[in-house]
């Protein structure tokens, strides 16, 4: 293989990996397609960590070759009796301890910035459940209602195995949305790589979290703690649609799900 097919064939892999959004995709090695300014500062700080990553593997590479050839036996018969050297300790003890601060800039950066939202226009309450999700719009008149799996034999075309569900999470574009996440039995986890989400859903504890999606399709994720034998089996799906569509989508759940009335549990919270 030539040079320049070798470039085309790294080039289409890489592709492959982006050119469908909001799912995985076979032979994927990239991040699925940020959705999210969180998930965008995510790839940025990957690709600085990899730079730093690169750097440091080539030096150490290159030390180890030149002392290979210099100082084996045959180019170097009488070893040196040298046992220390102040300056040259005193630098990998620095030099690492100074990359690292250097690091922790950005990550910390990222870190306060993918926490929460301080202005956000909406609410999601996600419920983790053995095995399935529950979905609340505590500011949408309670809207809620359960999320489960579509087996492999009611599949319908275009619906990708282990991650449709029944009932999609749909959600505004352009709109802060707070996510909050607990459990009503073990520890599970809401993540959704698009958006650069994953949040642990915990019994007896409410965790917080927020997305801003960018563009309108259907993202999907994961549950991502172990939480029994169908944990596999908890696929989250998430329809971003316009703010309009939104609001209509909305008005008919409030029928479907809720028929006008507050959740039980939202009504009682209210009084
Ligand atoms: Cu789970």
């Amino acid at each position: 293989m030539g040079l320049k097919t070798f470039l085309i064939a790294v080039a289409v892999f890489c592709m492959a990996g982006s050119a469908v959004a909001a799912q995985p995709e076979p032979w994927q090695i990239t991040f699925q397609e940020p959705a999210s300014p969180v998930m965008r500062m995510i790839e940025e700080f990957n690709i600085t960590i990899s730079v730093v990553i690169i750097l440091i593997t080539v030096l150490v590479v290159v030390l180890m070759i030149i002392v290979f050839f210099r100082f084996n036996e045959k180019a170097n018969p009488v070893p040196s009796k040298t046992t220390h050297n102040t300056l040259i300790e005193v630098m990998w003890t620095a030099l690492p301890v100074i990359i690292l601060a250097l690091i922790s800039i950005p990550s910390f950066k990222l870190l306060y910035f993918q926490d929460r939202h301080p202005d956000p226009e909406m609410t999601l309450k996600v419920i983790g459940h053995q095995w399935y999700w529950t979905y609340e719009y505590p500011d949408h008149g309670g809207v809620a209602f359960d999320s489960n799996i579509v087996p492999d034999d009611e599949l319908q075309e275009g619906q990708p195995r282990l991650l449709a569900v029944d009932n999609k999470v749909v959600l505004p574009v352009d709109t802060n949305i707070r996510i909050l996440t607990t459990s009503e039995d073990v520890i599970h986890n809401w993540a959704v790589p698009s958006f650069g989400l994953k949040v642990e859903a915990i019994p007896g504890r409410t965790n917080e979290s927020w997305v801003r999606i960018e563009k309108e399709d259907t993202y999907y994720g994961m549950c991502s703690e172990l939480c029994g034998v169908n944990h596999g089996f908890m696929p989250i799906a998430v329809e971003a649609v316009s703010k309009e569509a939104f609001a209509l989508w909305i008005a008919e759940a409030r029928k479907k799900f809720a028929d006008g009335v507050p959740h039980p549990r939202l009504a009682a919270r209210q009084e």
